[in-house]
């Protein structure tokens, strides 16, 4: 990865005074392909700020912003990459151990939206099997230029079995919403992995229990009283 620039910003000086406190770490990556506006979202969503110019990431970034989901405090550390194909591989390997992503494609560029399909494909391939998407058909405000609709936006999500939504960076529409779904999408995951761990164990255990009685019995069998 040699000539690559790793920056990683951390969005926690935005906290200001807030607590560095977190009950759960939450690892997100924002996919899709260049200029679709990764990093403007999450720039409106973490610092809640818009600027109109392109800079194109390098390399890979992240930010951080802790939130409340019902009573725990949850920090969610967001990785901004990279879109351009240069980048592929490095993004590639910041798949592996994300519990989310948000894709996102342009509503005004019909190939970003094509290549969504490709961004699922490294999904896949990349990151761990139940890891939680949320498509995002993005720049929802310039309607004038659309090319893409809203419903093959949501067939697309269908498809894949992921929540959508259509969101705005430049005018601040569904922002939060579409980190905050991802959020709850990965608390559930993480739940019902962590119950079927649970029920895994307690059968295990009832096994072992079930095994005992027969114990029992050989050693009964061997009694000769
Ligand atoms: N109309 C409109 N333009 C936006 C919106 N969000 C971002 N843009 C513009 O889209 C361009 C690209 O935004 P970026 O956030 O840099 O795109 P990116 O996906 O991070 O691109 P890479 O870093 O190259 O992968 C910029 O000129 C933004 O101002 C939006 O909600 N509406
Ligand atoms: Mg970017």
């Amino acid at each position: 990865m040699a000539g690559y620039q790793i920056t990683r910003s951390t969005g926690e000086a935005q906290g200001g005074g807030e607590e560095k406190t977190f009950d759960s770490i939450y690892k997100m990556l924002v996919i899709g392909d260049s200029s679709v506006g990764k990093t403007t979202l999450l720039t409106r969503f973490v610092e809640d700020k818009y600027h109109s110019n392109f800079m194109s990431t390098v390399g890979i970034d992240y930010k951080t912003k802790i939130v409340k989901m019902g009573s725990e405090r949850v920090k969610l550390q967001i990785w901004d990459t990279a879109g351009q194909e240069r980048f592929r591989t490095l993004t590639n390997a910041y798949f592996r151990g994300a519990a989310g992503a948000l894709l996102l494609y342009d509503i005004t560029n019909r190939s970003s939206f094509v290549n969504c399909s490709t961004w699922m494909e490294s999904v896949t391939q990349h990151a761990s099997p139940n890891i939680c998407v949320v498509i995002v058909g993005h720049k929802c405000d310039a309607e004038d230029e659309r090319v893409v609709t809203t419903a093959e936006g949501l067939r697309l999500a269908e498809h894949y079995e992921a929540d959508f939504f259509e969101a705005s960076a430049k005018i601040g529409q569904n922002v939060s919403d579409v980190f905050m779904k991802l959020a709850e999408r990965i608390k559930k995951t993480q739940s019902s992995s962590a119950n079927q761990k649970s029920n895994k164990n307690s059968s295990a255990t009832d096994s072992n229990l079930k095994l005992d009685p027969s114990r029992n019995r050989q050693q009964d069998s061997n009694c000769n009283c």
